[in-house]
């Protein structure tokens, strides 16, 4: 009460001020005004008298004077009127009213003012204590002027009534100072000091190691400022206090996590002062026209997460493709801006492509050409001259983007991301020599023999081989990419050291496994228990079933969703006691949907759900619940957590994270993934249950050992599994393949660095 009081204290006296002051102007104004009405009602007694009496004065005879007297006491009978009188100028008083008392029987000073000007005069004065107004006119006799009436009216009233008024104005500012100073103490109270208490207490919750964000915070311009902060604030802390937790955990238990904090010391001396350059066809925060103007987009992706505390330690650059509706108005006349928007780090700079490169460089070459190209998936690569045509153009693009950014900057570190830049290594390196450039390549490299249907192979090879370093995510996809290399180009390819040397230049090749951010720390959202969280979403989605599984992807053809859904189907026929036991939720994000085939893929998995729902469908229960949706990684990790198992069967993948995302989201040791052998990450996650996804048959047995595998079992497969990814995440991944980038030495090609040999890491990321 008393922080109140002295918020509103300036307030309270400036409206008694302001109260007063208005008081007391009333006053004045009101006794000018009755004054003024007096004086005016005085003059115009006294010149209506002065032609009556005039004619008797001017007589000056005795009988005159009784006349005079009849007329004095008729007029005298007027409200507030004290008396009239009538004096001679050198004899004195002639005649007056009785009312008028002793202290008129001498002419006043007015009346011997009006004589001698021959003029009325009028003034406030006090007649025997009694306030009064007293006007006079000159009396004439012949031209001569040798009298005057006067005209005496009572003022006391004057008095009276301006006091009422003081009083009434007193009264009223005294209320209007009350009224809105309790007003003011309640509104400050409302809008200020309760949200403000609130968001203290906030605060010491914050300061005593909670890190959720309250769910009500305080509206308004001012507080959703100050919430802005105050939630990055409660962010930033609680990210650190988990990595500090996390790296007490660690130096305990004497293992050899990397975290971020890791991640971003080492590289920093690594990298010794120089910016990282990181080039990708999507960037990391993309702004987005929204209701209310620009909105900033951040695209759910490890490798921004592995990436950013690199860029932001040496103060990098990222450059990418502005695709964003609002990007062009948020950047720079250079084309950068600094991100993260809630803290700037580092600076993203946008290249802009045209709807034709679009089309020609990432919806063809890269995604209609390379990527069924590289997946042996059955869709047959499409390779047309015009995208090939945009491919080099739009590299040409986003090299130059990048020579200019590190121009000035001494041997620099380039990290070029997947199969759209694959000749952008070749463009940087030839125009700066010094530049220490790696490319890491996302999918699968198949074997020579499929590559070879690619119709430009060669100038593809020769533009990848620019690079110092090439990495993918196993060792067999190196294997595959150094034969590819030995058929078709002249160069020397070493397989001792798992490089290729053309015409002095050396690359490269090495496997760096992709993961996740596996935390340690305390999960920020609080955990559930999976069967309570099953319950809810099976409510919410509205489906019938006690056990979950659930699948997440860009709906591509690469992803085995209709094989998936056909398993489903062969083990809901083969199992029918698990009907209306067991629901699958598949969370399918469309993707690319500019592709024709595509939209064609949406349309088959859509089509196959609905054919095997028709089939089993019974009551409020189906075996497929399809989800068409992008989901937010929330959403998303209640499914991870609610589920009794988890699905991947992609028909060829680079790696998949989403499986190692269900094994990070499992710290209850619970569920069990089936995973085909064709994902990379099959080759880390061998407790998984491993499938062919074609074998439509060995998926409904998978289905069913997971559904019936014992809690004890489920628990120590996925507790090694947990083991691996954390060991593994993604920060070893960004650590491995930058501190080899660093390592390789420019100026002396031919000799052997101190690279690692493929497939193992250097002595200090395994340390
Ligand atoms: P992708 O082919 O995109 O990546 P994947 O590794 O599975 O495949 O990563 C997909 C990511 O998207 C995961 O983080 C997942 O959570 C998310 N995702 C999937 N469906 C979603 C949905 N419906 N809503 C929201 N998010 C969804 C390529 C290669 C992979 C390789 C990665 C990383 O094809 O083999 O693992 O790059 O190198």
């Amino acid at each position: 009460m008393r922080t109140t009081l002295k918020l509103v204290l300036p307030l309270i006296i400036s409206v008694a001020l302001v109260s007063l002051l208005f008081a007391a102007y009333q006053v004045r104004v009101q006794r000018k005004n009755l004054r003024n009405d007096v004086s005016r009602r005085a003059e115009l007694l006294a010149e209506s008298l002065q032609e009556a009496v005039e004619p008797l004065f001017e007589k000056n005879e005795r009988n005159s004077e009784k006349a005079m007297q009849r007329v004095v006491d008729r007029f005298a009978q007027r409200e507030h009127m004290q008396g009239i009188a009538v004096y001679e100028s050198d004899k004195g008083l002639r005649v007056m009213n009785s009312s008028l008392g002793e202290s008129f029987k001498q002419p006043p000073g007015a009346m011997k003012r009006s004589i001698e000007l021959n003029a009325g005069q009028g003034e406030f004065t006090q007649a025997a204590g009694v306030p009064v107004f007293i006007y006079s006119v000159p009396l004439t006799r012949g031209e001569k002027t040798s009298g005057a009436l006067l005209v005496v009216f009572d003022t006391s009233y004057i008095d009276s009534r301006v006091l009422l008024t003081l009083r009434d104005a007193l009264l009223t500012a005294l209320l209007e100072t009350l009224l809105v100073s309790g007003l003011a103490l309640v509104l400050v109270r409302w809008t200020f000091l309760n949200p403000l208490q609130r968001t203290a207490k906030w605060l010491r919750t914050l300061r005593a190691g909670e890190t959720q964000i309250p769910a009500s915070l305080p509206q308004g311009e001012i507080f959703d400022q100050l919430n802005r902060e105050m939630t990055h604030l409660a962010r930033d802390l609680g990210a650190a206090r988990a990595a500090a937790a996390e790296e007490a955990q660690l130096r305990e238990t004497h293992a050899s996590v990397w975290t971020a904090e890791r991640l971003r010391i080492s590289l920093r001396s690594k990298l010794r002062g120089k910016p990282l350059f990181v080039v990708s066809n999507r960037e990391p925060y993309m702004h987005v026209k929204g209701d209310r103007g620009p909105e900033v987009l951040v695209p759910a992706s490890g490798l921004v997460t592995a990436l950013e505390p690199v860029l932001v330690a040496s103060d990098g650059t990222w450059v990418a493709h502005g695709s964003g509706s609002a990007d062009r108005e948020n950047v720079d006349a250079s084309d950068r801006l600094r991100v993260p928007p809630d803290l700037p780090s580092y600076t993203l700079r946008r290249v802009w492509l045209t709807h034709e490169e679009v089309k020609g460089y990432y919806e063809g070459f890269a995604n209609e050409g390379l990527w069924p190209l590289c997946h042996i998936a059955h869709t047959r690569p499409t390779f047309r001259p015009e995208d090939w045509l945009q491919y080099q153009q739009a590299n040409r693009r986003f090299a130059d983007a990048v020579l200019q950014e590190m121009d000035g900057v001494e041997t620099p570190i380039v990290l070029a991301q997947d199969y759209h830049f694959a000749l952008l290594p070749k463009m940087v390196k030839e125009a700066r020599p010094d530049a220490r450039v790696a490319i890491f390549w996302h999918i699968p490299w198949p074997n020579p023999e499929v590559f070879g249907i690619c119709p430009w192979q060669k100038e593809v090879l020769d533009g990848l081989l620019g690079a110092d370093l090439i990495g993918f995510h196993t060792q067999t996809h190196c294997n595959n990419f150094l034969e590819t290399v030995d058929r078709a180009l002249e160069a020397l390819t070493e397989w001792d050291r798992f490089a290729v040397n053309r015409q002095g230049h050396v690359t490269r090749v090495r496997p760096y496994p992709i993961s996740v951010a596996f935390s340690n720390g305390k999960p920020l959202q609080e955990w559930r228990n999976a069967g309570g969280e099953r319950a809810r979403l099976c409510e919410e989605l509205g489906v019938e079933g006690s056990l979950l599984g659930v699948g997440v992807d860009r709906v591509d053809y690469t992803k085995g969703i209709l094989e998936r859904f056909r398993g489903i189907e062969r083990f809901i026929e083969m199992n029918p006691a698990y009907r209306r036991r067991f629901a699958f939720v598949q969370i399918a994000a469309p993707s690319r949907t500019d592709i024709p085939r595509y939209q064609q893929f949406l349309d088959e998995v859509t089509a196959e759900a609905d054919r095997v729902n028709a089939r089993f469908q019974s009551g409020k229960w189906k075996p497929i619940v399809l989800l068409r949706r992008h989901h937010s990684h929330q959403e998303i990790g209640r499914f991870y957590r609610a589920a009794s198992l988890c699905m991947v069967t992609s028909l060829h993948d680079g790696m998949n994270l989403v499986a190692k995302e269900f094994i990070a989201a499992r710290d209850d040791e619970h569920g069990v993934l089936i995973l085909s052998t064709f994902a990379g990450a099959a080759l880390e996650l061998t407790d998984a249950l491993q499938v062919n996804p074609y074998d439509v048959q060995q998926v409904a047995a998978a289905i069913l050992q997971a559904l019936e595998m014992p809690d004890q079992e489920q628990a120590a497969r996925i507790h090694r599994m947990r083991t691996t990814v954390k060991d593994h995440n993604v920060y070893r991944w960004a650590a491995n393949l930058l501190s080899d980038l660093t390592d390789i030495r420019i100026d002396t090609p031919e000799r052997q660095e101190n690279l690692a040999a493929p497939g193992e890491e250097s002595e200090e990321v395994r340390r």
